[in-house]
C-alpha cells in the first residue's frame, strides 16, 4: 500500500485489529525512498560529533568488548534535526497511529536503534512502565529500515499481554539486554518473533510486552526508527517526554504524571 493512504475500511481493519491483538504490522507502510532517506539521515548523524543529551557514542577502541558502546541507540533526536522530526510527523504514520487510537495522536519520543552484529537486545518490557501515559497508553510505531529477524535481534511481542496492568520487573540478564528491566511472562504467554522488512511498521499499545534478543548474525545491522505517540486526550506523561508535538508541529506539555506507579519510581525508556 506504499504511495497511497489508508483507504477507509484498511483504517477500520487496522482499528479493530489494534483493539483485539494490541499490536499489528502494517506491511510496507514507509517506501523505500523514505526507509532510504531515515537511514541516511541516521547514518549522517551517527558519523558527527557526539549530540548532547541524545547520542554520545565511545570510540570504538575504547569499547571493551560492548559495540553498543560505540553504537548506542540515540534519544529524541527530532528535537536536533528537521527530518527525524519530519519522518515523526510522517502522514504515513501519523494516519496508521491515529486510525489505531481512533482518535488523534501527540508524538512524544524519537529513537534510533543501530543494534550491529554482536550487540545485546533489550529485555521483555512494556513501554508504559516508562512513559506513563494516563488515562490511556501509549502506542509505539518500530519502523524497520534494515530486514529484521531474529538472527539479527529483530522485534518479539508477546500476544495476550495487551490488556495486561503494568507489571513489575525484575533485573534483566546483563548479558543479552543493554536495558536492566525485565518482566516476567503469565503462565501460558509466549514472545512471538516478527519477520520485518525495510518500510514495514509494528505499531503495539504501550502495555503489549516486547523486546528483544541479541544480534547473533556476522555483519548485519538490525536498524530501526522507533517512534511513541499518546491519545491526543491524555492527561498526563512522565515529565520526561515534553515537549510533545502536535501533527502539525506545534509543541505541547502534559502535566506530568509523577505516581510512582505499582513498582515505585520508573525510569526513563
Ligand atoms: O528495537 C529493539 O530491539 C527494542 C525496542 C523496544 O523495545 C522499545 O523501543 O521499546
Amino acid at each position: 500500500m506504499a504511495g497511497s493512504l489508508a483507504a477507509v475500511g484498511e483504517r477500520e481493519a487496522w482499528h479493530a485489529t489494534y483493539r483485539h491483538d494490541g499490536f499489528l504490522v502494517a506491511r510496507g507502510l514507509l517506501a523505500a525512498d523514505a526507509v532510504r532517506e531515515i537511514r541516511e539521515t541516521f547514518m549522517r548523524l551517527q558519523a558527527g560529533p557526539p549530540i548532547p543529551g541524545c547520542y554520545a557514542p565511545v570510540p570504538l577502541e575504547q569499547c571493551g568488548g560492548d559495540i553498543l558502546k560505540a553504537y548506542p541507540r540515540m534519544m529524541q533526536p527530532h528535537r536536533v534535526d528537521a527530518t527525524v522530526r519530519r519522518y515523526l510527523l510522517h502522514p504515513r504514520l501519523l494516519d496508521a497511529v491515529e486510525a489505531c487510537l481512533g482518535e488523534s495522536a501527540l508524538a512524544a519520543q524519537s529513537m534510533f536503534y543501530f543494534k550491529p552484529p554482536g550487540a545485546r537486545g533489550q529485555a521483555l518490557h512494556q513501554d508504559d512502565y516508562y512513559l506513563k501515559t494516563r488515562p490511556g497508553k501509549c502506542i509505539a510505531a518500530w519502523v524497520a529500515v534494515d530486514p529484521s529477524d531474529q538472527e539479527n535481534g529483530g522485534l518479539q511481542v508477546v500476544p495476550g499481554t495487551q490488556d495486561l496492568a503494568i507489571l513489575c520487573p525484575h533485573t534483566a540478564d546483563p548479558e543479552a539486554s543493554f536495558t536492566k528491566d525485565e518482566v516476567d511472562l503469565p503462565a501460558g504467554l509466549r514472545p512471538l518473533p516478527l519477520n520485518l522488512a525495510p518500510g514495514d511498521v509494528l505499531l503495539f499499545n504501550g502495555t503489549l510486552v516486547h523486546g528483544s534478543y541479541p544480534n547473533t548474525s556476522r555483519e548485519r545491522f538490525r536498524r530501526a526508527f522507533i517512534a511513541h505517540y499518546v491519545p491526543a486526550s491524555s492527561q498526563q506523561i512522565s515529565g520526561w517526554y515534553n515537549p510533545l508535538l502536535t501533527r502539525s508541529g506545534d509543541e505541547v506539555a502534559l502535566p506530568a504524571n509523577t505516581w510512582g506507579g505499582p513498582c515505585g519510581e520508573e525510569q526513563d525508556l
